[in-house]
């Protein structure tokens, strides 16, 4: 093992939004008509640890992103039981992170870490919540679950693009918008002696599907940004290469100010593929516990620690980073919210791996999943399924006919666990979007 660094690493913490399984080239995706889809993320996982099993916390935005910010499950709060937050929760006193729960940024802050989140925060609005009030010295981005890229207004109309607490108006396609701020707090904050929090938020590749050359779609899409009548595979490849672009200058830029050494940077998306998406081999996508709604891109580079060029089938979720983060930094998380996530940080170090088991629930179609080493259970609308995600990935062959006392003991484990869980409260929303009668289903 390479001995620890002297000095406490950086982070830097990309999160892609609705980014599939295989988008992109280094987890076999298909070049698009212009070239390869993600030449800068490609070169990060050379240069890194790829990991073909990690897992999001959530198949949907917000309640993954709950989960990052405290490190431990979001069914703890009452925000994170939405499906996902929707913007009609505007005004409300409850529906977001509460500004007394210890986070990454918050605890990584009190241990002398500057902190900025640059992109979304889809956790609640001020005077109630926002970044500022949850640890993050410096905020940029929108504070909704997705606004047009141009015009940066959510489906309500509402503008939704913030500095700190303020309205923030800006020109621009909102990936290059996040990417030159990333750039620029990297500019001001890497070469000073404390060490430094970027978590960097795109929302792409999330509708409505508009490149940096579209421009002329922001009034089309204005009422709709589910944009259920545009898109196309094109276009949703070259998003996901617009912010591939920009990952590509903050990597050079921490390089050029020499930081990218011992700094931890994750890429990694907060749900599995939507529409567009190519979610390959697996079935599902956004809103599933099937493996496409949940299993995601995830990539460790660190070249202080991290042996290049290798890939792990490590189980990990994502509250497990923010768990790897706070290890890292020698920070202790807080005793009155003890962490659900578990530290990466000796397999970053070239140890073994690990069983780990991981749990999720969906109020949507009544979904419930455990995976246990090769073995998952799965349930939804009322079926019980058992596959062994090491053999059938694709969720294709099932076992409980076969297993029915594994399959009892699997759904006894998740029982047990969701009894320390908050039970799903009757107001609890799912919002879709868009459904049948807008296109045909998987
Ligand atoms: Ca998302």
């Amino acid at each position: 093992m390479p001995a620890p660094s002297p000095q406490r690493p950086n982070f830097v913490f990309i999160v892609a939004d609705d980014l599939g399984y295989a988008d992109l080239g280094c987890y076999d995706g298909r070049p698009a008509e212009f070239g390869p889809v993600s030449p800068h993320i490609d070169a990060l996982a050379e240069g890194g640890l790829r990991f073909t099993e990690g897992y999001s916390n959530a198949p949907v935005c917000s309640p993954t992103r709950f989960a990052l910010m405290t490190g431990r499950y979001q069914y703890r709060l009452r925000g994170a039981l939405d499906e996902p937050m929707s913007s009609r929760t505007r005004d409300s006193a409850v529906l977001g992170l509460p500004p007394s729960h210890p986070t990454l940024p918050s605890l990584l802050r009190a241990a002398g870490y500057r902190t900025a989140l640059v992109g979304k925060w889809h956790l609640g609005y001020p005077p109630h919540f926002s970044p500022l009030r949850s640890g993050y010295e410096e905020f940029f981005g929108p504070m909704s679950g997705g606004v047009d890229y141009f015009s940066h207004r959510t489906t309500s109309g509402h503008h939704d693009l913030w500095l700190g607490e303020q309205d923030h108006a800006a020109d621009g396609y909102l990936t290059d918008l996040i990417s030159d701020r990333a750039v620029d707090y990297l500019e001001r904050t890497a070469r000073a002696s404390a060490p430094f929090l970027l978590s960097l938020h795109y929302t792409a590749p999330h509708w409505p599907w508009e490149t940096r050359d579209d421009a002329h779609l922001s009034e089309e899409v204005r009422s709709n940004l589910f944009h259920v009548h545009g898109g196309s595979i094109q276009t949703y490849r070259r998003m996901i290469h617009h912010m591939d672009e920009g990952i590509g200058r903050v990597v050079q830029t921490l390089r050029r100010l020499g930081a990218l050494e011992n700094t931890l940077l994750v890429f990694t998306s907060d749900n599995g593929g939507e529409r567009y998406s190519d979610n390959w081999p697996l079935v599902g996508g956004k809103m599933d516990l099937t493996e496409g709604g949940i299993r995601v891109p995830r990539i460790a580079h660190w070249p202080a620690v991290i042996q290049p060029g290798k890939s792990s089938a490590q189980h990990c979720l994502t509250m497990d980073w923010t768990a790897t983060m706070l290890d890292a930094a020698g920070v202790t998380a807080d005793p009155e919210h003890p962490l659900d996530g578990v530290s990466l940080l000796p397999l970053l170090h070239g140890g073994p791996a690990f069983e780990r088991a991981m749990y999720w629930r969906m109020n949507h179609r009544g979904q419930r999943a455990l995976r246990r080493g090769r073995w998952k259970y799965l349930q939804v609308d009322g079926h019980d399924y058992l596959f062994d995600i090491d053999a059938d990935a694709r969720e294709r062959a099932n076992r409980a006919p076969r297993e029915p006392g594994r399959l009892a003991a699997m759904r006894e484990d998740w029982l047990r666990w969701n009894e320390s869980m908050l039970p799903i409260p009757p107001d609890a929303t799912v919002s879709l979007g868009y459904g049948a009668k807008d296109m045909p289903q998987r």
